[in-house]
C-alpha cells in the first residue's frame, strides 16, 4: 500500500537530540503503510524515496499526533450545578462530602445505557480529534458497581470503532466509595472493586489499573490492595496522587513500577525521588488545578532536577476539569505551571506516550506509527501560546486521511 512523501515541512520530531523540539526546519517525512519510514532533513532524503510524488506542506509544522494520557470522557450527566455551588463558596471537598462530586456523576452514569454513554462521549472525542489528538486514555470509575464499570470500559473500547483514534483504557474502580458502601471502603474493594477488575480483565477491557489515593477516596493501604491484584493480573498501574494532600501515593505507585502518578500538586522531594527511581511519568493536569482554583503548585523544579519525565493531560471529566482541549491544557501548563512550550509539547506527545507505556508513538522517527498533526504555524511555541485558537491544518491517523 501507500507510500507517502511530505516535503517542505518543519518537523518537531520530539526526538531528544539536544535541539529544541527535535526541530528539523527543512524537513521531509515518508510514510509507508501505517508507519513512519523516514523523517529528516530534506537534503538527506534517500534517493528511493525522493522519486515519490511529494505533498508540499508549504513550510507547515508537523508534530506527532497528540496524546491525551489521562481522561474520564465516558460519563453520564454533567455537574454545572456543582460549578454554581463552588462559585457560591463551597470547596471541592465540601461538595464531595455533601453527596455531590464524583458520586453524583456515578448516579447519572449508572442510569445511562452503553449507547447513551457513547453518544455523550463522542462530541468530547470529536473536540479532541479536531485538535490533532490521535490517542486517548479513558478511565472507568463512575460506575463503582461491577456492571457499570464494565459498561464504561466497553463504551471506551467502542469509541475506537466509531472514530479514528486509539484508545487505552484504565480500570478506576478505586475512584470513590459508592453511597451503598459509605464508611466501608474495604468491603467495597473486596465485594465490588477487585472482582470487577478481574471480570473486566477477563473481557480484555483493561490496559492499566488506576486509583484515587486521597482523604476523600482511598488510603495508601487500600490502593496497595488494588495494586496487588493488578500485579497478580500482570497489569500496569498508575495513580491519582497528591492532588489535595500528601499521602505518599506517588511513592507507593512508584514502588509498584507505576507508568505514571498524576496531579501531584502536593508531591514532596521524597516522592519525586521515588518516581525518578522507578521511571514513572509525572502527569500534570492543569485543567483540574485551574477549575479548583488550587494554589499549591506541582513541584516542577524538583521534577526537572530529578529528571522525572513530565506529561500533560486534560483530565477531561464532569467535575474538576470539564476541559476537552489539549491545546488549552498546553497553554495552562505554561502559564499556570511555568512549563516551557517545549516541555508542554513533549508532555502531550513523547511523555504522554511514555505515560501510557506506548513505545511506538510520540515522536517523529522511522518505525513509529504514522499518527501526525500538521499545523498552520511557523514555530512549535505557537501551539502553547494561543488560547482558544486551533491551528490544525490536517491530521493523519495510521498513515491515512
Ligand atoms: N481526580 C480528579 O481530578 C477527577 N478524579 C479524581 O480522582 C475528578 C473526578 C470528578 O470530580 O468527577
Ligand atoms: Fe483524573
Amino acid at each position: 500500500m501507500s507510500k507517502r512523501l511530505f516535503t517542505n515541512a518543519s518537523l518537531a520530531t520530539l526526538v531528544e537530540t539536544g535541539t529544541p523540539y527535535g526541530l528539523i526546519a527543512d524537513g521531509a517525512l515518508v510514510i509507508d503503510g501505517d508507519r513512519i519510514a523516514w523523517a529528516g532533513s530534506a537534503k538527506d532524503l534517500p534517493a528511493d524515496w525522493a522519486s515519490l510524488d511529494g505533498e508540499d506542506l508549504g513550510g507547515r509544522l508537523v508534530t506527532p499526533g497528540l496524546i491525551d494520557c489521562h481522561t474520564h470522557v465516558v460519563f453520564g450527566g454533567n455537574r454545572a450545578r456543582e460549578f454554581e455551588m463552588r462559585l457560591e463558596g463551597a470547596s471541592y471537598e465540601e461538595v464531595a462530602r455533601a453527596g455531590g462530586g464524583i458520586v453524583s456523576t456515578v448516579g447519572a452514569t449508572r442510569a445511562a445505557s452503553e449507547d447513551a454513554l457513547l453518544a455523550a462521549a463522542l462530541p468530547r472525542i470529536d473536540a479532541l480529534i479536531a485538535e490533532g489528538v490521535t490517542t486517548i486514555e479513558i478511565k472507568s470509575g463512575y460506575g463503582l458497581d461491577r456492571e457499570t464499570e464494565l459498561r464504561m470500559l466497553r463504551t471506551a473500547r467502542r469509541i475506537a470503532d466509531q472514530r479514528p483514534i486509539r484508545v487505552r483504557t484504565s480500570f478506576l474502580g478505586a475512584h470513590a466509595i459508592p453511597p451503598e458502601y459509605k464508611g466501608r471502603p474495604d468491603a467495597y474493594l473486596d465485594e465490588v472493586c477487585l472482582p470487577a477488575l478481574e471480570a473486566a480483565h477477563a473481557e480484555g477491557l483493561v490496559d492499566a489499573v488506576d486509583g484515587f489515593c486521597e482523604g476523600i477516596a482511598f488510603s495508601p493501604e487500600q490502593i496497595a490492595r488494588v495494586f496487588d491484584k493488578a500485579r497478580e493480573l500482570a497489569l500496569p498501574v498508575k495513580l491519582h496522587a497528591e492532588q489535595l494532600s500528601n499521602l505518599g501515593g506517588a511513592a507507593l505507585a512508584a514502588s509498584y513500577g507505576a507508568l505514571s502518578a498524576d496531579h501531584l500538586e502536593f508531591l514532596d522531594e521524597a516522592g519525586v525521588k521515588a518516581m525518578a527511581a522507578s521511571g514513572s511519568v509525572a502527569v500534570l493536569l492543569p485543567g483540574a488545578f485551574y477549575t479548583l482554583r488550587e494554589t499549591q503548585y506541582p513541584p516542577l523544579e524538583l521534577l526537572r532536577r530529578h529528571k522525572v519525565p513530565v506529561a500533560l493531560a486534560s483530565d477531561c471529566n464532569p467535575g474538576s476539569s470539564p476541559l476537552a482541549s489539549l491545546l488549552i491544557t498546553m497553554n495552562m501548563g505554561c502559564t499556570l505551571f511555568r512549563m516551557t512550550p517545549e516541555e508542554a509539547l513533549a508532555g502531550v506527545t513523547r511523555e504522554a506516550a511514555r505515560a501510557l507505556g506506548l513505545t511506538d508513538q510520540g515522536t517523529l522517527e522511522a518505525g513509529k506509527r504514522a499518527d501526525l498533526a500538521i499545523w498552520n504555524v511557523n514555530h512549535p511555541a505557537e501551539l502553547s501560546y494561543r488560547i482558544g485558537f486551533n491551528s490544525l491544518e490536517k491530521r493523519i491517523f495510521g498513515g491515512s486521511r
